[in-house]
């Protein structure tokens, strides 16, 4: 049964193209320096987002229908968001998908049952998969959602708490290695706080480093190879997050010493919650070799919380996809951590939810290339360094000097040199006279 007949294969039809269900840029095979779009752009399905989230906001309920003939809250309903997903996925070329363990089944009233329902419906996505040739990117369990984490989770004040907490890693980490996924996601939903006048926070911290340890653990003792992944936010839902931005969780990871077995899934909304530009926080993760996966979305300038919008600018997903290129590509994927505007509430929404989020990812591919290709910006920032590249800057980045010699060199030198234009206002216009060509 078709869950939505009415849509076509979504195929590429060019720039000119008026077909609201076509992409204009992303062309699958395009081969862009030395790599296809698919290869470049390994995209995946929120199963939260697209097949759970109905519109419901802080004033009032669904807008959109997402029963897909089912009633929700049952196994049928379960199956029926496999069946509208998987069919979303192959009409859109999506290779991809990502979920919580609750955004598969409702959670029933022992841990047992509900872990019942996750082997039942990952024998289903399983079946799905081969059939389709679509693959798991990373897997994550519900950690805020239920009443019992409303003080966190690895980061509870309740020892019992915590105990729920690792049972459901434990199985999501299990339904994860048995859909094959690359990653594993540790967001911290309610892992902060609200007011330090009743927080712990070193004690908060040193345990939920103790819960990704013993998740380490045993993920790696039944197979799973791939990442671990902090995905950092700094606030909302609690008012301080403890993964406030990469630097912070690149910090704490390596404080615990778990950074050998985690990267980190940046994604582009948390990074402006946190002050930062989306491409702050993907360069800070490369430079430390731990640029894992990306949630793909944007944020709203004007509002001050997690909008999850499709992305739709160009300049923004250039500024990524360069970020990307220079980092020698993903090991993780372009998961579209975005939904639809409550206002835009059919099936052929959700479809050009994607489109414009594929769409604006692969030209953010082809620009960044282009400017890549075009060298001047690179060459710049190259030369901008270059007097490290002998005399006394070769020598202090050869660590062979001492502080003592450096006094004696600038006091040589007299007045202080003037270490030149930073050009910013001709570097905006190359990537303009690119973008807009
Ligand atoms: C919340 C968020 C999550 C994570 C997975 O802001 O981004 O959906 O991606 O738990
Ligand atoms: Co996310």
């Amino acid at each position: 049964m078709s869950h939505f007949e009415s849509i076509p294969k979504i195929k590429y039809e060019g720039p000119e193209s008026k077909n609201p269900l076509a992409f204009k840029f992303y062309d699958a095979d395009r081969v862009i320096l030395g790599k296809t779009m698919r290869e470049h752009l390994p995209f995946a399905m929120a199963w939260w987002h697209n097949l759970c989230a109905a519109g419901t906001d802080m004033f009032g309920t669904n807008t959109a229908d997402k029963s897909f003939g089912a009633t929700p809250g049952t196994m049928e309903h379960a199956r029926a968001k496999v069946d509208a997903g998987f069919e979303f996925m192959e009409k859109l070329g999506i290779e991809y998908f990502c979920f919580h363990d609750v955004d598969l089944v409702p959670e029933a009233e022992t841990i047992a049952e509900t872990n019942a329902r996750l082997d039942e419906i990952s024998d289903y996505i399983l079946e799905k998969m081969k059939a389709t040739g679509i693959k798991c990117l990373w897997g994550t369990a519900n950690l805020f959602g239920n009443p019992r984490y409303m003080n966190g989770a690895g980061t509870s004040n309740s020892a019992d708490v915590f105990c729920f907490a690792a049972a459901q890693i434990k199985k999501a980490l299990d339904i994860t290695v048995k859909l094959g996924g690359r990653g594993y996601v540790f967001w911290g939903g309610r892992e902060g706080y609200e007011n330090l006048i009743n927080t712990d926070m070193k004690f908060e911290l040193d345990n939920i480093a103790r819960l990704m340890r013993m998740a380490v653990e045993y993920g790696r003792s039944i197979g799973f190879e791939g990442d671990f992944l902090i995905e950092p936010k700094p606030m909302e839902p609690m008012k301080h997050q403890y993964d406030f931005d990469t630097a912070t969780s690149i910090g704490f990871l390596r404080q615990y010493g778990l950074d050998k077995d985690f990267k980190i899934n940046i994604e582009a909304n948390h990074a402006t919650l946190a002050g930062h530009t989306f491409q702050h926080e993907l360069r800070v993760a490369a430079i430390n070799g731990m640029l894992g996966s990306i949630d793909a979305n944007q944020g709203d300038n004007l509002l001050g919380w997690d909008t999850d919008e499709f992305p739709f600018d160009v300049y923004e997903t250039t500024m990524c996809m360069y970020e990307v290129l220079k980092a020698g590509g993903l090991r993780g994927g372009l998961n579209f951590d975005a939904k639809n505007r409550r206002t835009s509430n059919t099936y052929e929404d959700m479809f050009y939810g994607f489109i414009l989020g594929m769409d604006t990812f692969a030209l953010g591919l082809i620009k960044a290339a282009a400017i890549i290709e075009d060298g001047r910006i690179e060459k710049f920032v190259e030369e901008k360094y270059s007097s490290f590249k002998s005399g006394i800057g070769a020598k202090i980045v050869a660590d062979e000097t001492t502080l003592e010699e450096l006094a004696s060199h600038a006091e040589k030198l007299g007045a202080p040199e003037n270490p030149g234009s930073g050009r910013i206002e001709y570097l905006e216009s190359i990537v303009n006279s690119i973008l807009f060509r």
